[in-house]
C-alpha cells in the first residue's frame, strides 16, 4: 500500500459510547480538571496524557491532587526554588504540585490552629512514599529552624526516612522500593508555626519477607545493604555474597539497576546518626542483622531418634556457633530452642524434639521476631529521639501506606494490605462524597446527589464482628482442629451470596474479593498460622538472657501473668484495631487528598497505558471527585468564621450592624462573586473562590501595612 493512499476506515459504534470532542481542548491540557467543558472518561483521560507527555504530571481535582508517577527524576520540580515559589501562594495560582497541598494543609492549620492531615493514596508503585517524603521536605522547609548546634527536629524527621525504608522497604514485583510497613508521620507545630515535635506511627511489617522471598523480589533492604559494608565490617560478621545466604539467595534478584547497595549502607549509617542512634547501637542493629543471615543457614537432618533433628553438616554448625556470637547467646541452648520444644503437662515438664522439618520453622519463626523486634525497636527510638511536643494542637499528619496489591499468590499479608487501602477509600468517599453532601442537605442548599461506588460492603465482609472474615479467622485459630480447609470451607458457607466474596471455580481453598480497586484471589493455606502473634517461650527465654544488653532489652522479661495466659492473640484483630485508630485520628482533623497514578506497569518513563490509568482513577472514585468538584462546593466556612478572616475586604458592610449570615452575602457580591451559596449556618463557596478572596486579603492587608509604614515614616 502507498503511503499516500488515503485509508478510510469505517468504525461502527454505540451512540452511548460515543463522546463530543472538546472543541476548545487547549494544547497544554487544563491544570484542574473541574475546567474541562465536557466530563467524560476519555475526556479526563487524554488531558493527563497530554500533560504527562509534556512532564506536567500534578493535575487538580478541586482540592485532590493527582500525582502520575513521572518514574524519572525531574529536580527542578523540587528545588529550593521551587519551594521558595510556592511557600505562601494563593492555591490554583502555580501550576498543580505536591507543595501546593502541603502549603494549604500548613496555612489551614495556622490559621485555624486545627490538626490537618495529608492522605497519600495509590496502588503499590504509584508514588507515594516518593511524595510523601516530598510533603514532609516543604513542611520541614516551612516549619523549619535555624539550628547552631545539635541536630533539628526536621532534620531528624527528615532522616527517618531512609533508616525506615532501609529496615522496611524491599524489591517486589510491583515496585522496587515497596513500603512494606504503613506509616503515619504527625509532624506538630508551636504557636508560631515552628516545628516542635513529631510522632511516627508504623503499622504491621511484612514478618514473612524475612525468611521467604521469591524471584525476582528481594529481602529487605537492610540485608543487602549489610553485604555489602567496608570489608572490616564483612569481616567481623563473616558475610559475603548475599549468594551464599538462604533468606537472599531463594530469589536470583540480589543487586537492583542503579542501586548502589554499599553505598545505601553509609548512608544508612549517616541517617542513623543524625536521628540519634549512637555508634554502639548501630553496632548491635547490624549485628543482629548479620545474627538473622546465620541463622537462616543452620540446616537440619534427621536424628537418631525418631522424629528428631540434628545440625546437618559443619556448615550449619559454624553458622550456629556465628548466630550464638552475634547475639551472644549460649550455642546449646540455641541449639536447643531451635530443636526442641517444652511441654507442659499436669504431671512432668517434658523435652520434646521437633522432625527437621518443625526446627526450620523455629528457626524461621525466631528470625521472623527478632526482625520485627528490631524494626519496633528503631520506630521507637528514632520516636524517643525527635521527641514529642505535647502542648502542641496544630498537626499535620502524613499517610504512606502499602499500596493496594494483587500478585499471582497473595496471602495473609496482602489480605491485611488491600485491607488498609479499602479502609482509607472508604475515610475518602466519607469525605468527598458522603459527608459534603449530607451538609448540603442539612444546611438546606441547592443540590442533587451524585452517587458513588461505597465499599462499606467489602469492609463489612473483612471486620464485621461477629461474622467477617478476621472474626471467623479468629475462630478457626482457637479451635485446634482447624486446618486451612476448614477454615475456607467456612467462608465458602458464610458469604455464599455476599456479592464481595467469590468461591474460584475449581478453588478448594482459594477465595476471592472483590475490591474497590479489583478482584484479588488469595490462598488460605498460611492465614492460620500467620495471624497468631505468638513467640516460643524457648526463644524468649533464650534472647532475654544474651549478654549483649541490645538483644536482651528486644526480649523483655514477660511478667509471669502473660507467661501463663496461653490466649491466643490475633494479628488480624490487632490490626484491625490500629486502624480504627487512626481513623478516629484522621476523622477528628481536615483531610487532603493526594491520588497517586501508576502510569504503566514496566516502571518506565514516558509511557502512559490508557486502560492501566483509566482503571486505577475508575476504582478510586476519581471521576466522581471531579463531577462533585465541579458542581459542588469544595470551600465551607462558619459564618463567623467567613466575616472574621474577610471583613477586612469590606469593613462598610460590618458598620451597618446586619446579621452576619446577611453580611457574608454582602461581601460576597461587592466583590462580584457568583454561584456560592449561602446556607443555614455556613458559606458555600466553588472551587477557587476561597483562593481568590485569600489573594484580594493579602493584597489589602499588605496595602494596609505600607500605610501604616508610611504613616510612621513621617511622625518619625
Ligand atoms: P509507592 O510507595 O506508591 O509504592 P514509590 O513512592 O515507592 O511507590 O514509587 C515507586 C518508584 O517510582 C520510586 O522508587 C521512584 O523511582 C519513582 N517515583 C515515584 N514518584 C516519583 C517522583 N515524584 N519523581 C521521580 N520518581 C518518582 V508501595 O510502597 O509498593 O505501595 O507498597
Ligand atoms: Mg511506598
Amino acid at each position: 500500500m502507498h503511503a499516500h493512499t488515503n485509508i478510510v476506515k469505517i468504525v461502527v459504534a454505540n451512540l452511548s459510547k460515543l463522546y463530543p470532542k472538546d472543541m476548545e481542548f487547549p494544547a497544554h491540557g487544563v491544570d484542574d480538571m473541574t475546567k474541562l467543558s465536557y466530563l467524560h472518561e476519555p475526556g479526563v483521560l487524554q488531558n493527563l496524557a497530554i500533560r504527562y507527555e509534556l512532564s506536567q504530571i500534578y493535575t487538580y481535582t478541586g482540592n485532590i491532587l493527582i500525582a502520575i508517577n513521572p518514574f524519572q527524576g525531574l529536580p527542578h520540580l523540587y528545588d529550593t526554588h521551587a519551594m521558595e515559589k510556592y511557600k505562601g501562594a494563593p492555591f490554583g495560582e502555580l501550576s498543580p504540585h505536591v507543595f501546593a497541598i502541603a502549603d494549604v494543609a500548613y496555612r489551614d492549620m495556622a490559621n485555624e490552629g486545627k490538626g490537618n492531615c495529608i492522605l497519600v493514596s495509590g496502588e503499590s508503585g504509584a508514588g507515594k512514599t516518593e511524595t510523601t517524603k516530598m510533603l514532609m521536605r516543604y513542611l520541614a522547609y516551612l516549619g523549619g529552624h535555624t539550628v547552631t548546634e545539635g541536630r533539628s527536629v526536621e532534620q531528624k524527621v527528615l532522616e527517618s526516612n531512609p533508616v525506615l525504608e532501609a529496615f522496611g522497604n524491599a524489591k517486589t514485583v510491583r515496585n522496587n522500593n515497596s513500603s512494606r510497613f504503613g506509616k503515619f508521620v504527625v509532624i506538630q507545630f508551636d504557636k508560631h508555626g515552628r516545628i516542635s515535635g513529631a510522632a511516627i506511627r508504623t503499622y504491621l511489617l511484612e514478618r514473612s519477607r524475612v525468611c521467604q522471598i521469591s524471584d525476582p523480589e528481594r529481602n529487605y533492604h537492610c540485608f543487602y545493604h549489610l553485604c555489602a559494608a567496608p570489608p572490616e565490617e564483612i569481616e567481623r560478621y563473616k558475610l559475603g555474597n548475599p549468594k551464599s545466604f538462604h533468606y537472599l539467595n531463594q530469589s536470583n534478584c540480589h543487586e537492583l539497576l542503579d542501586v548502589n547497595d554499599a553505598q545505601y549502607y553509609l548512608a544508612t549509617r549517616r541517617a542513623m546518626d543524625i536521628v540519634g542512634i549512637s555508634e554502639k547501637e548501630q553496632e548491635a542493629i547490624f549485628r543482629v542483622v548479620a545474627a538473622i543471615l546465620h541463622l537462616g543457614n543452620i540446616d537440619f537432618a534427621k536424628g537418631e531418634e525418631v522424629d528428631s533433628s540434628v545440625l546437618k553438616d559443619d556448615k550449619a554448625k559454624f553458622h550456629l556457633q556465628m548466630t550464638s556470637e552475634l547475639l551472644m547467646c549460649d550455642p546449646h541452648a540455641l541449639e536447643d530452642a531451635l530443636c526442641k520444644r517444652v511441654m507442659v503437662t499436669p504431671e512432668e515438664v517434658i523435652k520434646r524434639s521437633l522432625d527437621p522439618l518443625g526446627a526450620a520453622v523455629s528457626r524461621d519463626g525466631l528470625a521472623k521476631t527478632i526482625y520485627s523486634r528490631l524494626f519496633d525497636w528503631l520506630v521507637d527510638k528514632i520516636n524517643f529521639s525527635i521527641g514529642q511536643d505535647p502542648n502542641s494542637k496544630s498537626t499535620i499528619g502524613v499517610l504512606d501506606i502499602y499500596g493496594f496489591e494483587s500478585f499471582k499468590t497473595n496471602s495473609f499479608e496482602q489480605f491485611c494490605i488491600n485491607f488498609t487501602n479499602e479502609k482509607l477509600q472508604q475515610h475518602f468517599n466519607q469525605h468527598v462524597f458522603k459527608m459534603e453532601q449530607e451538609e448540603y442537605s442539612k444546611e438546606g442548599i441547592d443540590w442533587s446527589y451524585i452517587e458513588f461506588i461505597d465499599n462499606q460492603d467489602v469492609l463489612d465482609l473483612i471486620e464485621k464482628k461477629p461474622g467477617g472474615i478476621i472474626a471467623l479467622l479468629d475462630e478457626a485459630c482457637m479451635f485446634p482442629k482447624s486446618t486451612h480447609e476448614t477454615f475456607s470451607n467456612k467462608l465458602y458457607q458464610t458469604f455464599k451470596v455476599h456479592k464481595r466474596f467469590i468461591k474460584p471455580k475449581l478453588a478448594r481453598t482459594d477465595f476471592t474479593i472483590a475490591h474497590y480497586a479489583g478482584e484479588v484471589q488469595y490462598q488460605s493455606d498460611q492465614f492460620i498460622d500467620k495471624n497468631k502473634d505468638y513467640v516460643v517461650p524457648e526463644h524468649q527465654d533464650l534472647l532475654c538472657a544474651s549478654k549483649c544488653c541490645f538483644v536482651a532489652g528486644l526480649f523483655p522479661l514477660l511478667s509471669e501473668e502473660t507467661m501463663k495466659s496461653s490466649k491466643f492473640s490475633s494479628i488480624g484483630s490487632h490490626f484491625k484495631l490500629q486502624l480504627q485508630h487512626l481513623m478516629d485520628t484522621l476523622n477528628s482533623t481536615q483531610p487532603h487528598y493526594i491520588r497517586c497514578v501508576k502510569p504503566n506497569t514496566l516502571l518506565k518513563p514516558a509511557i502512559f497505558e490508557n486502560a492501566n490509568v483509566m482503571q486505577q482513577l475508575r476504582s478510586g472514585g476519581v471521576l466522581e471527585a471531579i463531577r462533585i468538584s465541579c458542581a459542588g462546593y469544595p470551600t465551607h466556612r462558619t459564618f463567623s468564621e467567613f466575616v472574621n478572616r474577610f471583613r477586612v475586604l469590606s469593613p462598610e458592610v460590618l458598620t451597618e450592624n446586619h446579621e452576619e449570615k446577611f453580611v457574608c452575602q454582602k461581601i460576597l457580591e461587592k466583590l462580584g462573586f457568583t454561584g456560592f451559596q449561602i446556607g443555614n449556618t455556613k458559606v458555600f463557596l466553588r472551587a477557587g473562590q476561597m483562593a481568590e478572596l485569600d489573594a484580594q486579603r493579602a493584597v489589602v492587608q499588605g496595602n494596609a501595612i505600607k500605610i501604616i509604614q508610611r504613616r510612621t515614616r513621617t511622625h518619625i
